[in-house]
């Protein structure tokens, strides 16, 4: 837990694969502007649907990177409001999204709760989330 003061250093993954996926992204890379600082944001990339059951449009997927003050679950609980504000819903687990904000890094902290869990526990397989990440971390 960092109890500090001081900005954490943390990494977001975007995804979309639902509407106007580069008007998501954008949306978002704003509003993640609002609450973080020293914000790097990746390259976009265009990548293959990955671990999904039925077939599904390709995503844009993207990371952001940036310091913030704000507390892992008050961190977490933004991110939803902004999914929610793009129309975001959850007709099953995977299912296509307008957009996706995943919390995968804050700091070091290793985070074990029913709602988050930090580092995200499958990030080290995707690449589509390791690549733009290593633009930007
Ligand atoms: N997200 C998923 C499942 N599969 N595949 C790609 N390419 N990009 C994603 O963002 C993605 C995915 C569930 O979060
Ligand atoms: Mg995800
Ligand atoms: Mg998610």
């Amino acid at each position: 837990m960092t109890t500090s003061g001081l900005p954490t250093r943390v990494a977001i993954a975007l995804g979309s694969n639902l509407g106007d996926r580069q008007a998501h992204l954008a949306y978002a890379i704003e509003r993640l502007r609002e609450f973080l600082t020293n914000v790097r944001v990746s390259s976009i990339h265009e990548t293959a649907p990955e671990g999904v059951d039925e077939p599904q449009p390709d995503y844009l997927n993207a990371v952001v990177s940036g310091g913030t003050t704000l507390q892992p679950l008050a961190l977490l609980h933004r991110l939803l409001t902004i999914e929610r504000e793009r129309g975001r819903t959850r007709p099953s687990l995977r299912a296509s999204r307008t957009l996706d904000l995943d919390l995968i890094l804050y700091g070091d902290d290793v985070i074990n709760t029913p709602e988050l869990t930090v580092p995200h526990p499958r990030y080290k397989d995707r690449k589509f989330v390791t690549e733009p990440l290593s633009e930007v971390w």
